[in-house]
């Protein structure tokens, strides 16, 4: 990070101006989470709510320090982990660097380059049925998880000690109804199915998700399940994620664009060589995007020193 101190970023309006690189292995990125569908342990066997740790050959553990277990919820499955701040989460909604994802049904994890689009293959075999749940870096261990179906109408769980609000199925219709779809729906239609988690001070801060596909009972679709939404918690007000180069709305074609055999996303996160420098770049990029769609400029930002 040093020799980026006191350098000056250029922040265009198609992205973070970041030198490009070779998509980050798996090996590099430390506290990778994820869970199966169905909750399984490491050794294969059912166990509701048991998060493990992926080792990038195909091999898992258990992580002892998350068994997501609720008084009265046996047998609830986990669906989504995230982190009440996600190191990589506002580089990631600048399209500043790579996503990582997965499918439903999908044993794999993808990559997407930021800005570029490209994409392919990140680690292969993860899960023995299907990665339902991807938490990279964060502090040690997630510490936010949904389960299936949204129980209690609470759609991501923060597990810790500080204050954070949990966030609700009203809340993520409230932000998707603020783009002018789903106008239908109710908020217990939802099921939150990927989450990564932005908690600023003194605010809730912004939640980036994908849902459950839903159609309206005849068959036809509202939401395909590979929109992921950028939503701010103390307004209420979604946009969707531009990454890749590209929006991913409910026009965004995953199947078709990538190859895949199911269009419902269902594990996001954001990878990097050097995620804490990447994270400082970041800082206001965001919302630099936000300004440069309405006025259409390019600007410079000044790092502090550090
Ligand atoms: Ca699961
Ligand atoms: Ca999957
Ligand atoms: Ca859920
Ligand atoms: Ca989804």
């Amino acid at each position: 990070m040093s020799q980026l101190s006191g350098a000056v970023i250029i922040l265009s309006c198609s992205g973070l101006a970041l030198g490009q690189s070779t998509s980050t292995p798996c090996s590099e990125v430390q506290n990778r989470e994820f869970s199966d569908d169905v909750d399984v342990d490491q050794n294969g066997v059912s166990d509701p709510g048991q998060v493990l740790w992926f080792d990038c050959f195909g091999g898992a553990l258990d992580n002892p320090f998350r068994d997501v277990v609720e008084p009265n919820n046996f047998g609830l499955q986990v669906d989504a982990l995230a982190n009440r701040n996600d190191r990589l989460f506002l580089p990631f909604v600048s399209d500043g660097v790579e996503m990582i994802f997965s499918v439903e049904d999908d044993r794999n994890i993808y990559f997407e380059r930021e800005q570029t689009g490209a994409f392919g293959l990140w680690n292969e075999n993860v899960a023995r049925q299907d990665v339902d749940a991807l938490e990279v870096w964060g502090d040690s261990n997630s510490d936010h998880h949904s389960f299936q179906g949204d129980p209690g109408g609470v759609s991501l769980v923060y597990e810790g000690t500080l204050g954070i609000q949990n966030v609700m199925q009203s809340q993520l219709l409230a932000g998707i109804q603020s783009l002018g779809i789903g106008l239908s729906l109710q908020p217990e239609d939802l099921d939150l199915d990927a989450a990564m988690r932005w908690n600023e001070a003194a605010s809730e801060g912004l939640l980036a998700f994908s849902v459950v596909p839903v159609d309206d009972g005849f068959g036809n679709v509202i939401l395909d399940g590979g929109e992921i939404f950028v939503l701010n918690l103390d307004t209420s007000t979604a946009e969707f994620l531009f990454h890749g180069g590209h929006q991913w709305d409910t026009d965004f074609e995953v199947m078709g664009t990538f190859g895949l055999d199911n269009e419902n996303i269902n594990a996001i996160e954001a990878v990097a060589p050097t995620p804490s420098a990447l994270a400082l770049l970041a800082i206001g990029g965001f919302f630099e995007r936000r300004r440069c769609r309405r006025i259409g400029q390019t600007s410079s930002h000044t790092l502090p020193p550090g």
